[in-house]
């Protein structure tokens, strides 16, 4: 049985008071998007988040519009441009639809905004006050890889459903949920040689520790190869594994997507669920398309992950992939890329002890992804 020792150190945890950026868990994820209304109708429908919250011109908001769905913990906000020119739209043009913000929820905004900055991070906003009948939050942003953000979010005096200049959201049609509960973790994808700078901006500008690395041998295929390390904040709840392209016979997918976004950026979104089968046989049943492992993947899964308590039938049928590590083991399966551009995918994650990544997966993944690759002709 292959054991993943590289999960051994993950319990660590960096006392409170020594914590200089205490993050509470991820607040939201916004994406900047050509069409804000399609793009939730796809998130509702296809994945089951439900409505929560709008702004637009219907709240006075003249030069954007957003929509904020919700499922479990997961907050995810579309943002699309009203007028021409702009910071939405300039990201817009150059990345396509992607995560411009991923906003961490704080217990205080102002401090997390000075201690990050005074180790470097550079200021995307600095603290402001928003209000409405319901309270006031704080919010401040740094800038992390690319065009990326990282806003604090602190809403200790805030009991509305999202964000003041928000209404509530009720479109016609509802939708079910999928299962989906809270974010697992999110990657992002840097370029030649720049995983260990960024990892150091999160080591040094905000306080996380190192995980777990996977070097080029780790994760290699006969034909592609990267990089990875996983960045974690002090209480655990943030994870951030960061990619690099690594050489190799054919592409890396990182250069792939580093070609397509046009530079640094979020790779892909894991969400977690506590019923794996169900959740993935719903979203298939929406048309999410998940990447394919040949049949062969499970004739030899279990000699390598000794006894699970799911069947293996119904995994096999879905596609879904199983890991071990010394604490327990993980179920796991991936989207093919969800916009027109080979870049942003999820992943969907059920953790049953495992604290890993699934490294036992690397290779099936990273060959499905070939696989892909090579249809879209950017293999070579
Ligand atoms: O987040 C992870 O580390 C796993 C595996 O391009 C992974 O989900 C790593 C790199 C990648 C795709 C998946
Ligand atoms: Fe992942």
């Amino acid at each position: 049985m292959a054991i993943d020792k590289t999960s051994s150190n993950l319990k660590k945890e960096v006392p409170e008071a020594e914590d200089f950026l205490p993050i509470l868990g991820t607040d939201f994820v916004e994406l900047y998007v050509g069409n804000a209304k399609q793009s939730a109708y796809y998130y509702q429908h296809a994945w089951g988040f439900q409505p929560l919250a709008y702004s637009g011109l219907e709240t006075g908001k003249k030069d954007s519009v957003s929509y904020v769905l919700q499922q479990g913990k997961i907050k995810l906000a579309l943002t699309s441009p009203l007028q021409p020119k702009g910071e939405i739209n300039e990201h817009i043009d150059k990345h396509g639809d992607g995560v411009k913000m991923i906003a961490l929820w704080v217990d205080d905004a102002r401090k997390s905004f000075e201690e990050t900055t005074k180790r470097g991070a550079k200021s995307y906003k600095e603290p402001y006050v928003m209000q409405d009948e319901y309270g006031s939050v704080v919010i401040s942003g740094i800038h992390t890889y690319g065009e990326t953000i990282h806003l604090f979010i602190e809403r200790k005096n805030y009991s509305g459903s999202f964000l003041p200049g928000y209404k509530a959201y009720s479109p016609l049609a509802k939708s079910k949920e999928t299962g989906l509960k809270y974010i697992d973790h999110m990657v992002g994808n840097v370029g030649w040689n720049e995983m260990n700078k960024w990892c150091e901006f999160y080591a040094k500008v905000m306080g996380f520790a190192q995980m777990v690395s996977f070097d080029d041998k780790d994760i290699s295929t006969e034909y592609t190869a990267l990089m990875s390390k996983v960045m974690s904040n002090g209480n655990g709840r943030i994870k951030f594994p960061i990619n690099e392209p690594a050489k190799g016979k054919k592409k890396s997918q990182i250069e792939e997507y580093i070609d397509f976004y046009n530079g640094a950026g979020v790779q892909h979104i894991a969400l977690a669920t506590d019923n794996i089968i169900k959740t993935v046989t719903q979203l298939r049943d929406n048309g999410v398309e998940f990447l394919h492992v040949p049949e062969t993947y499970y004739e030899t899964v279990l000699d390598r992950v000794g006894k699970i308590d799911e069947e293996l039938e119904p995994l096999k049928e879905l596609g879904v992939l199983v890991d071990r590590d010394d604490e327990g083991y993980l179920l796991q399966i991936f989207t093919k890329p969800v916009l027109d551009r080979p870049t942003m995918f999820f992943e969907i994650i059920q953790r049953k002890g495992a604290n890993s990544f699934g490294k036992g997966n690397f290779k099936a993944l990273f060959e499905a992804i070939e696989r892909e690759q090579d249809l879209r002709g950017t293999l070579n």
